[in-house]
Formats: C-alpha cells, structure tokens, sequence
C-alpha cells in the first residue's frame, strides 16, 4: 500500500513514521522518499490502521 506524507520532510520524519509503523507490524516493510514524498508499506496490517500510526506519529497520511 502506498500513503502520500506531504508534511515528510527529512530523515528525522521518515524514521519516525518507520518506527510508529514497526511499533504496531515488526514485520512491516516501509519505504520511505522524502523528495516524492510517498511512503509505501509493505505490511500484515490494513490501511487505516497505518494511517493512523503515521498519524499518531504527527504527520498527516493520503491514500493514494
Ligand atoms: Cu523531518
């Protein structure tokens, strides 16, 4: 699945959103590119609820 982070702005961001996600799937694969701004997760979880850790996380997720 693939979430658009625009408020993704560097490094910092994208190991926050990695552990928000790993902390409710340890298996979850993330991708994360702060230039296009997409995060694409590779996960036993279903959408919402990788929103809502990315949201937990204090950034605000898109569907795409
Ligand atoms: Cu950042």
């Amino acid at each position: 699945m693939q979430f658009r982070v625009n408020d993704m702005m560097c490094n910092h961001c994208v190991m926050s959103i990695t552990k928000a996600i790993s902390a409710k799937d340890p298996g979850a694969k993330v991708q994360c590119n702060v230039t296009t701004k997409m995060v694409l997760v590779d996960s036993s979880l279903d959408s919402s609820s990788v929103m809502q850790a990315i949201k937990d996380a204090g950034y605000t997720p898109e569907c795409m």
